[in-house]
């Protein structure tokens, strides 16, 4: 039988900051002091934020939530990167991004506490709430791209983040399927961080890498070291720039670690060793950034110490206008479902309240 090759592939990974801090020269991007500052300030509150969370979630003040603790550099950036216009399109998973599109610390633990309030956007910066549903928000990413192509926005995009399990979901492949064919401006950022709840990421996929997932779409994709904030810098924006000026989608598979649980009601010891979290421990985002803002003349262990402080007082402010919130009438819930409150709807709810006796 005659062959004769139709097609021919390569994968490639980029890192420019090494976990020790050592930076690649060539590779290195021109990024303002003003916002390696920016950006390093934003993944040190991501972190912070992180903590408390878990803190009260412990002490029974908030309900479940999933930590990004290891991930900063991966979702953080991207968010970084974004315009006013773009879409922020995530998972349950980075925080320290919802933040910097405006969200505040308040709006989080309303959202974690289980008042739909924590959704509520004020100001101009696009973001869709969190997805639960693994995957189906990659659907809704590319929904709004092609919406916007349709509109005629200009220089705009998408930025859709999602985990490594949702790789596996079909969702994921309609997805990147319709992104690839009507050319939407999407990012999709996977953050393969190891693990899908128990199940490690060997067992979700035979495929080396997941940025080749991008191959069968036709879609440029790129592997990077998820836990390089200039890695992450340089390959999201040229995928936004590409996405911005008709360029179509791309795949970025950051390659990271979860270095807490999956979510606070789940126990990693159950099934995860230590010696592989210890291992990621030396890949922290954070520390690597730190050492490279040091290296530069940025940084120093006063400057750190402020900043820590600065955090702190933000997160105590933002816990204490979420413990002052007053609580919601039962009958709320029927007024979050639709913008418009459907007549079927609206007849359940005057049947609540007269039962209740209001
Ligand atoms: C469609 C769907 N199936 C199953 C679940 C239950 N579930 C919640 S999180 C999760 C694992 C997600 O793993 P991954 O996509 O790698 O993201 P990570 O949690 O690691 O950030 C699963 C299976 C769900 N929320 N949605």
């Amino acid at each position: 039988m005659p062959i004769k090759e139709v097609g021919h592939y390569s994968v490639s990974y980029l890192q420019i900051l090494d976990a020790s801090g050592n930076v690649d020269k060539e590779l290195e991007p021109k990024i303002s002091d003003e916002d390696l500052l920016a950006l390093y300030r934003g993944m040190v509150m991501g972190r912070a934020v992180d903590q408390r969370m878990l803190n009260l979630q412990r002490q029974g003040r908030i309900g479940t939530f999933a930590p990004s603790t290891g991930q900063e550099a991966a979702h953080i950036v991207p968010a970084f990167l974004m315009n006013d216009k773009d879409w922020f399109v995530g998972a349950f998973r980075e925080t320290g991004a919802r933040l910097l599109r405006g969200e505040t610390i308040t709006q989080t633990l309303l959202y974690y506490n289980g008042f739909e309030e924590g959704n509520k956007r004020s100001g101009n910066r696009r973001i869709l709430p969190v997805s639960i549903i693994v995957a189906g928000q990659a659907l809704h990413a590319v929904g709004i791209g092609y919406a916007m192509k349709y509109q005629g926005e200009k220089d705009t995009s998408v930025i859709c983040i999602m985990g490594d399990g949702a790789t596996s979901e079909g969702d994921f492949h309609e997805a990147l399927n319709f992104a690839g064919v009507w050319n939407v401006p999407v990012v999709f950022i996977v953050q393969n961080n190891q693990w899908a709840i128990s199940l490690p990421r060997e067992k979700q996929t035979s495929s080396k890498t997941l940025a080749q997932k991008s191959i069968a779409f036709d879609i440029p994709g790129i592997q990077v070291d998820g836990n390089d904030p200039l890695g992450m810098y340089v390959a999201t924006k040229e995928a936004l720039e590409r996405a911005r000026t008709g360029g179509g989608p791309t795949l970025i598979e950051a390659v990271t670690y979860r270095l807490m649980m999956h979510t606070t009601a789940d126990d990693p010891k159950k099934y995860r060793q230590d010696d592989e979290v210890e291992g990621w421990q030396a890949k922290d985002p954070l520390i690597r950034f730190k050492k490279y803002l040091e290296d530069k003349g940025l940084w120093d262990e006063q400057k750190e110490e402020a900043l820590q402080g600065a955090t702190k007082e933000e997160i105590d402010a933002g816990v204490k206008a979420f413990e002052e919130f007053t609580e919601l009438p039962p009958e709320a819930c029927f007024d979050h479902v639709f913008a418009k409150m459907t007549p079927e709807l609206e007849e359940q709810k005057q049947d609540f309240l007269k039962r209740k006796g209001s």
